[in-house]
């Protein structure tokens, strides 16, 4: 497949306009260098623009320059640039060739302002040095998962029934266009490593590095996904045990192998002892154990391995209420802070319990000073509306990465997440607009734009994103064109919430699939997911003083805030407590007029989404993915009214309070 039979995304030809129309002169050699001479040229075949490597007479408009950037205003570091313009020419330098990449794009981004006025020196560096997706593709199909565990968007862009895929023209797209957002890793298989991922490592590491050469040219390491138990499925070793001699040197003698073959390898990523994969516990060892042995094996080579803390316990008997899921990484990790290794990164999901729409902080971020922290998202909508509904993240990931665990003025979660970095779970496909639900495609944007600058606002993202995307200036109608897309899309995440499981409580979602209502789904099930409802009230008591105790997770001043029912925020009140249905929330209203409400207004606010939609002037949108869109929107019109009348059915016939409006309810 060519690039041009591609959906362009958020890199369409035009979006080089303003770039491609200029002379430019690029300094300097190297590999990224030639993506961006390559970059550049084909702009400038299409725009009229000139490009020239090296010196010459020539007046230019546009200079990219790969130059030690003096020390005194902070040198540019591996991947930063330094953008000025005076005199009518535009100035890009970086000291490294990355840098001049990213530099590139951001030039790109904004378009014709980059070549108007004059502009002082502006410095940009990324705020966190890692800024890596994690694709959950699967090598074979899975018999449950499928080509992509939780992927909604057709099949994998590298695997197809067992075997790397023959056109890999997608990869290569994908990677121009993470890029683009600031991405600078991928792990390439997902967490779950069954037996044929697991032979990416050895026997078919050529594959991964088949993946790893159209990575690279976009400044991209790829990572892989790797079995605790390698050693005993893969080495014939009898033992996987972490302390083993025999079992270091397979991980040290294997790991040499990857880096012979893929020099720039990034490293690791284990899920260990989590729903049924492997991992040092077997053989009573910690997971520091498990965590500082592939550290070893990768440190000689610059690698560094993620390990996740999604560790819990998925076999719980529903009638212990003495277990609380959201209290067990902490309890698993915080005991080993200081035992990791400097190239060891703990990769944490940003809520305790499983990307829900709502959770509070995971408190293991708040609690390991010293050990390097990497903060885990989710793109792919696995909980959020399976890009099937618009539910744009960015808003609720900047909450995440805003949120101060200690008060004002001290760090905030991207403070400490650039110890680690950043991960998000991708939510593309071979579906021709990548994500499912076109508008989706926002979401992996936006995770690239914050990894990146973690500060940015979701609504100029989405800005960013939306020019990029759909060029509205050149359409009849650019003011309706972003009107309506910021309509659909800014609230959508709070809109998602409204007629989903209310008030922080969580799940209440269909088991396995986690599409669609089932409010007792998780109910009587052993995966630590409980609401509790019953005829006086709901929620799930955290306090130290009659609850689990997971309040005492939080540092000051949260510790408190949470603990009782008067200070916690009303959107994670069920998260915390166990309140009766007349609980009267900060908002005024009793938290069982809030579940009426917010379900009646969510649901009323997908039927306006969808008139937005409807009223989108023609031609403002290619009509194919206008039908596209006009599709979804009609299930998520569906499938809201069907939360809406469930929960509010289910809660009405629980508590026997009426609805103060007196709408009808089942
Ligand atoms: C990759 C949840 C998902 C699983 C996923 C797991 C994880 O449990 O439902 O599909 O597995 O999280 O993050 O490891």
């Amino acid at each position: 497949m060519k690039r041009q039979d591609l959906h362009a995304a958020w890199l369409p030809p035009a979006a080089f306009r303003s770039v491609g129309s200029r002379h430019t002169v690029v300094h300097g050699d190297g590999p990224l260098l030639d993506t961006v001479l390559a970059e550049l040229r084909e702009a400038a075949g299409r725009y009229g623009g000139t490009v020239r490597h090296g010196d010459g007479a020539e007046p230019v408009d546009l200079v990219l320059a790969l130059s030690a950037v003096p020390a005194e205003s902070g040198g540019t570091g591996d991947e930063g640039f330094v953008l000025a313009r005076r005199d009518g020419v535009t100035t890009l330098l970086a000291d490294a060739p990355a840098g001049l990449l990213h530099g590139l794009f951001h030039v790109v981004r904004l378009g014709e302002p980059a070549f108007t006025g004059e502009r002082p020196a502006e410095h940009h560096r990324p705020a966190l040095h890692r800024r890596i997706v994690d694709d959950w593709d699967n090598v074979d199909v899975h018999p449950v998962m499928g080509q992509v565990e939780r992927g909604y968007a057709g099949g994998s862009i590298v695997w197809r029934d067992g075997a790397l895929r023959e056109d890999l023209s997608r990869v290569a797209g994908y990677a121009r266009l993470l890029a683009c957002c600031g991405i600078n890793g991928l792990v390439v298989n997902n967490v779950n490593v069954h037996a044929s991922e697991a032979h990416l490592l050895t026997d078919r590491l050529g594959e991964v590095a088949a993946v790893a050469g159209l990575l690279r040219p976009y400044g991209i390491r790829i990572h892989l996904s790797v079995n605790f138990a390698s050693p005993v499925q893969l080495g014939g070793l009898p033992t996987a045990d972490p302390l083993d001699e025999r079992v270091r040197e397979w991980w040290a003698h294997t790991t040499r192998g990857v880096y012979e073959t893929i020099p720039d390898f990034g490293g690791y990523l284990v899920k260990a002892d989590s729903e049924g994969q492997p991992g040092p516990f077997a053989y009573g060892r910690t997971h520091a154990d498990g965590a500082n042995m592939l550290a070893d094996a990768l440190a000689p080579f610059g690698g560094v391995v993620h390990w996740r803390a999604f560790v819990y316990n998925h076999r719980q008997d529903w009638r212990d209420r003495g277990t609380d899921r959201a209290r067990a990484a902490y309890d698993h990790f915080v005991p080993l802070d200081g035992e990791f290794r400097d190239n060891a990164v703990l990769q944490v999901k940003h809520g305790p319990l499983d990307f829900q729409t709502r959770e509070p902080v995971s408190p293991v971020i708040t609690a390991m000073p010293r050990t390097r922290v990497a903060v885990e998202l989710q793109a792919t909508q696995e909980y959020t509306g399976q890009q099937r509904h618009v539910c744009y993240l960015a808003p609720m990931w900047r909450t995440v990465l805003g949120f101060r665990p200690w008060g004002e003025d001290r760090p905030d979660v991207a403070q400490v997440a650039a110890g680690g970095g950043l991960v998000g779970v991708s939510n593309v496909g071979d579906d021709p607009y990548w994500t499912g639900h076109p508008l989706a495609q926002a979401n992996l944007y936006a995770f690239g734009r914050l990894a990146w600058d973690p500060t940015l606002d979701p609504a100029a993202i989405l800005d960013e994103w939306i020019e990029l995307t759909f060029r509205p200036d050149d359409t009849a109608d650019p003011q309706t064109l972003r009107r309506t897309l910021h309509e659909l899309m800014d609230g959508s995440w709070q809109t998602y919430e409204q007629y989903t499981a209310p008030l922080g409580v969580g799940f209440m979602v269909s088991p396995g699939s986690h599409y669609g209502p089932s409010v007792d789904g998780y109910e009587y099930s052993p995966w630590g997911t409980y609401h509790f409802a019953d005829r006086d009230g709901i929620g799930v008591d955290r306090t130290r003083a009659t609850g689990t105790g997971y309040t005492g997770q939080y540092p000051a001043p949260w510790s408190d805030i949470y603990e009782s029912p008067d200070t916690c925020p009303d959107e994670l009140l069920l998260f915390f407590h166990h309140v009766p249905y007349h609980h009267v929330l900060h908002s005024g209203r009793t938290v069982i007029q809030h579940i009426y409400d917010t379900h009646f207004e969510g649901a009323r606010r997908t039927e306006r989404m969808r008139e937005l939609w409807r009223d989108l002037p023609a031609g403002l949108v290619d009509p194919a993915l206008y039908a596209r869109v006009s599709e979804r929107l009609d299930e998520q019109v569906r499938s809201a009214h069907e939360w809406r009348d469930q929960i509010n059915t289910y809660f009405l016939r629980k508590s026997g309070v009426p609805d103060a409006h007196g709408r009808r309810i089942y």
